[in-house]
Formats: C-alpha cells, structure tokens, sequence
C-alpha cells in the first residue's frame, strides 16, 4: 500500500472508524467514477474538496456529497472570508494527496472541516482513501468526528 493509503489507515485507526481500505480494479478518481466502483449512489460519496481564503490565505477542507456543487456564497459566509479553489500544489502541501485520491482524513497538516449535511441523509457513505483507486466505507457521523468537521449547508 502506498504510504498516502497507510497515512489514511492510521488515522481512521486513530480515529476509530472501523474502516477497510479498499483498492478499486477501476478508477474512483471522480465521484460518478467512485459511485460505479462502490456500487452506490453518487450522492453517497464524499468529495474531499479544499480551498483557500482569500485574505487569510488559509487552507479549507469542505466534504460535500458528490450529487451537490459548492454555493460559494455559503463556504464564505462559514469560513468567514471569501474562498477560492486551491492549486494542485496546495492541495498536496496540506494533505499530501493528489487531486483525485484526496481523502477526508490524514492530512499532513491540520485544516478546518465543514461537511455537507446532505451526507448525513445516509446511512452509509464512501471517501478516497489517499489514491485514485482507493476508497473506503464509513457512517456520517463517524466520519464527522473523525474529520472534526462542523455539519453545514454547502450547496
Ligand atoms: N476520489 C474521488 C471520489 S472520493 C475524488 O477525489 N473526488 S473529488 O471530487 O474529491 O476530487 C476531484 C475534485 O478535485 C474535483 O471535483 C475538482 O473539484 C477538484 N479538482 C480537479 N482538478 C483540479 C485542479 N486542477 N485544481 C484544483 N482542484 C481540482
């Protein structure tokens, strides 16, 4: 397993979520690709999408489900400051990810986390787990606690 998927398995280990790291014979780069591997509805996987502030210059981390698409105006009235999408070089700076296997969990540096409430509607819900072919299952809820996220609208 590569070390960004070992990263994602201590800290569900840490953070207690029964959780098996799966690896994918296909692509689970995108959430519709993701949605196919898992054999669920788009709107039960989580996007791991992360922003920057436009004044603090801050790193963001919004978990949104992936039938839903960020409404700007409400991340910024959260976070306090309006956002804009992070680089690929951020993006890997703060989480050690590549865009597309970025996981909810595991970061190399703590972020600020929101979720989208609509994940909490299901019962159960599939994240990257740190590469384009990794995945894993968890609970809404465990996956808030774990990711220290504050349960928001998003979209
Ligand atoms: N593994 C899947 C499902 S969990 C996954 O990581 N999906 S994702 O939505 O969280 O990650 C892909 C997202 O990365 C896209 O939705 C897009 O918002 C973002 N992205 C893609 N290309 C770029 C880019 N060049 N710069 C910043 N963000 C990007």
């Amino acid at each position: 397993m590569s070390k960004s998927v070992n990263r994602v398995k201590a800290a569900a280990e840490a953070a207690g979520l029964a959780t098996e790291i799966l690896r994918m014979p296909d692509s689970t780069r995108t959430a519709e690709e993701a949605a196919t591997a898992c054999g669920c509805e788009v709107g039960q996987i989580v996007k791991s999408l992360i922003f920057k502030g436009a004044e603090s210059g801050e790193l963001k981390l919004l978990l949104v489900s992936g039938s839903n698409q960020v409404d700007l105006g409400k991340a910024a009235a959260l976070a306090g400051e309006p956002l804009e999408r992070a680089d690929p070089k951020e993006v890997r700076e703060i989480t050690g990810f590549a865009i597309g296997g970025v996981a909810p969990i595991g970061h190399l540096l703590p972020v600020a986390s929101w979720m989208d409430e609509d994940l909490l509607g299901y019962g159960k819900i599939w994240a990257a787990a740190g590469a384009p072919n990794a995945v894993f299952e968890t609970e809404p809820d465990a996956l808030r606690d774990a990711a220290g996220a504050t349960v928001a609208k998003l979209s």
